[in-house]
């Protein structure tokens, strides 16, 4: 017999529900996660993931993003000191494309007129974030709203990201990430922005800034100082997966004043090393930020977050998103408040970051 929600028993304890497998609704994309704890243990013949077999030089004579090389399209890269944006030289979007526009039935599409833009977060080959100190990550802080401030100008939305190590299609390992901007909202900030509009409208109140409210101090809690919170969402999708919120209402990147930029490059340290430590491995990711869009309207049921999506289960074994997620609905197997466990007993033992480099420098930009 099917159970229909009006037989379903109400518990205020998740403990309650952990070891049997249940749905946890995710506010932000209004979807459900299914959690099945217990299931990591099951046998593996599958891929398991290798760390890089070669470890990273300062300057690599090979990489299109050190200073001083040539990229594939034969622009030479400036001596920069610490970051460097260009437009990608194999962009997915571009701005010199006329408004067409195709309606047919079902069928329809549209032209997007956009940019992509590349951003080096350091001169050295070997770094990471995680490795970076304080001064420099916040330049790279600096280098995001910048972008994003600039970017908004003329784009609607404006996606900041990076994808960090092989496993999640990095295509090298000099410390870089992406800005992506275009005249449409894409699908997950077209869900954001209708979640979180729909939630000030009923409650008077800001959907993250509730969740930060109802998790700090709780048991999802990674790390936290006073101006930003990073927790495993209860909803969480991917196995480590965590969400950095502005605890204070924050609509974009460029809002940021000194204090919480460099109380966000002092945060962004401490995960991604919990991150690095978690395996003791240099772990891989997808990170981006979700701001408001720029558009002329209100904008104040958006509030600024990152996402922290990273693929591994365990040292050599990564999540795949494929049938039932595909199909169904995202799956996951170990709980969000285990993971924030492992990852919080990682922040207690991250190492100390290296000495800081100096200016920043921008390319000729479209
Ligand atoms: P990913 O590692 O996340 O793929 O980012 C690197 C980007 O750098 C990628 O989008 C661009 C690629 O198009 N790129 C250049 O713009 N110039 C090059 O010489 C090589 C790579
Ligand atoms: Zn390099």
């Amino acid at each position: 017999m099917p159970t229909d929600d009006a037989d379903r028993q109400g518990t205020r304890s998740v403990e309650a529900l952990e070891a049997l497998p249940h749905r946890r609704h995710d506010p932000l994309l209004d979807q459900w996660v299914l959690v099945s704890a217990g299931r990591t243990q099951r046998p593996w013949l599958g891929r398991r993931e290798r760390p890089a077999a070669t470890a990273p030089v300062e300057h690599d004579p090979a990489c299109y993003l050190c200073p001083g090389n040539r990229r594939a399209n034969g622009a030479v890269n400036p001596d920069y000191e610490s970051t460097f944006v260009f437009t990608n030289d194999f962009s997915a979007l571009r701005p010199d494309v006329p408004p067409l526009a195709f309606d047919e039935g079902l069928l329809r599409a549209e032209v997007e007129p956009g940019t992509c833009r590349v951003i080096c977060f350091a001169r050295r080959h070997d770094l990471t974030l995680a490795d970076m100190t304080e001064p420099d990550v916040r330049r790279v802080v600096d280098v995001w709203a910048d972008q994003t401030a600039e970017l908004g100008e003329r784009y609607q939305w404006v996606q900041v990201f990076e994808n960090r190590g092989e496993a999640m299609g990095a295509s090298n390992p000099h410390p870089h990430g992406q800005i992506w901007a275009g005249a449409a909202l894409p699908n997950a900030a077209a869900r954001e922005d209708a979640t979180q509009r729909a939630y000030l409208a009923a409650h008077g109140r800001l959907l993250l800034l509730d969740a930060v409210a109802q998790e700090t101090a709780g048991p999802r809690v990674v790390a936290a100082n006073d101006d930003w919170l990073v927790v495993v969402p209860f909803w969480a999708a991917w196995p480590f997966e965590v969400l950095l919120v502005a605890r204070a209402p924050t609509r974009r990147l460029p809002d940021l004043d000194d204090r919480r930029r460099d109380s966000l490059a002092a945060i962004l340290i401490e995960v991604l090393g919990a991150y690095d430590g978690l395996f003791d491995l240099s772990f891989p990711y997808s990170m981006g930020w979700h701001q408001a869009p720029f558009r002329n309207g209100d904008e104040s049921h958006w509030q600024l977050h990152a996402h922290f999506f990273p693929p591994l289960l365990d040292a050599e074994k990564r999540k795949f998103m494929v049938g039932y997620e595909l199909l169904a609905e995202t799956q996951r197997d170990l709980t969000a408040e285990e993971a924030a466990e492992r990852l919080r007993a990682a922040v207690a033992v991250a190492p100390p970051s290296l000495e800081p480099a100096l200016d920043g420098a921008v390319a000729a930009l479209d």
